[in-house]
């Protein structure tokens, strides 16, 4: 028997690493329950643990280190999927790549849109119009394509705890607003799938946003 926090003390360790054993898979019923929330001010295991999550999307977004500890690709991560029950999303969107005059990319390594660890995240406000990924969504907790347009809100307003235990409020939208939107669904125990129509996978609600 592991306890949650036995569990939580070991991926804070400093010389571990994240990887896509520690991540849960479909079937673990704690993918399905509610999380917690935390404590606040933050403990220093659970501001270590939102730390070790970013590390994970950076590394899993970063080639060399992907292909060296077999990671797949994210752009978010919630506690839920290390079998933590807690409410702490990571969220790493990298920035659009940006041109030159020649149409050339212009480097820019260490440059994203979205870089933070959110406590206690939860939407306080959300348009009426819907959006999807044109491509729909996978999961790492998922080892399998489930197709078809996840529905979720185009716009939200997100209220939530930074690493320094303050309140913060930041509104998204397009692409932006999807990555949240996952994992905070992750933390009330929603799976992408469950967002999609089981009868029609690529049906066209009536103004909803395709983002691509
Ligand atoms: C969470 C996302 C699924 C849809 C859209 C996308 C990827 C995830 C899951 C919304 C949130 C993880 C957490 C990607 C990815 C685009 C940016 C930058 C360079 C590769 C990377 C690939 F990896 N989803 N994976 N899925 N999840 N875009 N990108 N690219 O992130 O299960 O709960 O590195
Ligand atoms: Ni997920």
């Amino acid at each position: 028997m592991t306890t949650q926090d036995e569990r939580q003390n070991k991926l804070i360790r400093p010389s571990h690493y994240i990887t896509m054993d520690d991540i849960i898979r479909e079937g673990n019923p704690t993918l399905r329950g509610v999380a917690e929330r935390v404590a606040l001010p933050l403990s220093n295991e659970d501001i270590l643990l939102g730390e070790k999550m970013i590390q994970f999307l950076r590394n899993s977004q970063d080639p060399v280190m992907a292909e060296k500890l077999e990671l797949r690709a994210g752009v978010g991560l919630a506690a839920p999927q290390l079998d933590i029950s807690k409410r702490i999303i990571a969220l790493l969107v990298p920035s659009e790549p940006k041109f030159d005059e020649e149409g050339n990319e212009v480097p820019s390594k260490e440059d994203y849109a979205l870089n933070t660890v959110m406590y206690n995240a939860r939407i306080i406000s959300h348009s009426v119009e819907e959006a999807a990924i044109a491509t729909g969504e996978g999961c790492l907790s998922v080892d399998r394509e489930v197709p078809g347009y996840v529905v979720r809100h185009a716009r939200v307003t997100i209220e939530y705890y930074d690493k320094n235990s303050e309140k913060k409020k930041i509104r998204l939208k397009g692409f932006h607003s999807m990555v949240p939107q996952h994992e905070i669904d992750h933390t009330d125990g929603i799976m992408f799938y469950d967002r999609i129509d089981p009868e029609n996978p690529w049906k066209m609600r009536e103004g909803m946003q395709i983002i691509d």
